[in-house]
């Protein structure tokens, strides 16, 4: 059975869960196709970790600026400003990332819960408050380099980013708004994740075992096990507008 774009239309509560592949026709790397140069043979499970900061954090604050120098250095695709125009079409829309790019706001969306932080807010490594200098652009060489993080103006601490790493706990009260429309919405599109990182790849299965309908969005088919779980196999970047013209022309 096909997925009907209708259903679009009538969604009463919309819920929209990201993953890097949402960034990937922006040129951003996602996640493991991050690790290049400099960074080519570290396993990102273990590179993003509060351990690998501390053995050696110019080597991890590199690779996160290298990072925001790639987010800098791109635009919004079609995935991020069609599902912008999403919100503006249904009448209510949960936009849950665990993207740490900041593609979506760009795009128009607001008020997007980030489960796994941002490079854009970074903070002190020993009392947490936020960074209050100014970064400088980064302008890293392509196959990247170390670079030593700024101090904390409060305590001379080590700046680190503000993304969550493995071991790290999610924001509680980001992941509780995530869970609850998970739990309330009517329709939930997963849209270019591979769902291997908890907890948020709850979020789908929580919206299924609710009763929502979900569809999954990635070039790569996604096993879909209940009847109202679909897997639309393509671009984000291609198959959200043509859903947009399906639904709402
Ligand atoms: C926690 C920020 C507890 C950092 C990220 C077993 C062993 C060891 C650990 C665990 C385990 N089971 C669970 C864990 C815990 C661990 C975990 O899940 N590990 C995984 C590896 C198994 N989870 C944690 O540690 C979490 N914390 O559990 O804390 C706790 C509780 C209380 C108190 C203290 C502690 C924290 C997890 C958050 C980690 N941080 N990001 C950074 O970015 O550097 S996760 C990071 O990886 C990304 O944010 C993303 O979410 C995830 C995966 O990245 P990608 O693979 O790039 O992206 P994605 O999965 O989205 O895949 C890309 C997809 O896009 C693919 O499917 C591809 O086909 C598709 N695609 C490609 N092109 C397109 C496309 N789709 C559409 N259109 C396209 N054009
Ligand atoms: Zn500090």
């Amino acid at each position: 059975m096909e997925f009907d774009p209708q259903r679009l239309a009538q969604a009463r509560h919309l819920v929209v869960f990201s993953g890097a592949g949402v960034s990937a026709e922006s040129a951003i790397p996602t996640f493991r196709d991050a690790l290049t140069g400099l960074w080519e043979n570290f396993d990102p499970a273990r590179l993003a970790t509060p351990q690998a900061f501390r053995e050696d954090p110019a080597l991890v604050w590199g690779w996160y600026e290298w990072r925001r120098m790639k987010v800098l250095q791109a635009r919004p695709n079609p995935a991020h400003l069609a599902i912008a125009e999403l919100a503006r079409r249904v009448p209510r829309l949960t936009l849950i990332t665990q993207n740490v790019d900041d593609l979506h706001e760009r795009a128009g969306s607001s008020s997007v819960l980030h489960l796994h932080g941002s490079l854009h807010h970074p903070k002190c490594f020993a009392c947490n408050r936020p960074f209050s200098g100014e970064l400088p652009e980064p302008l890293l060489p392509e196959q990247g380099c170390s670079l030593e993080p700024p101090r904390c103006t409060g305590c001379n601490g080590k700046i680190r980013p503000g993304v969550v790493w493995f071991g790290e706990a999610l924001p509680p009260h980001i992941l509780k708004e995530a869970f609850k429309a998970a739990g309330e919405c009517d329709l939930l599109l997963s849209v270019g994740t591979s769902g291997l990182v908890q907890p948020a790849a709850q979020i789908p299965q929580l919206a299924l075992e609710q009763g929502a309908c979900v569809v999954h969005i990635n070039p790569q088919p996604q096993t879909c096990t209940k009847p109202e779980e679909y897997s639309l196999v393509g671009k984000a970047g291609e198959i959200l507008p043509q859903l947009l013209r399906q639904a709402f022309a």
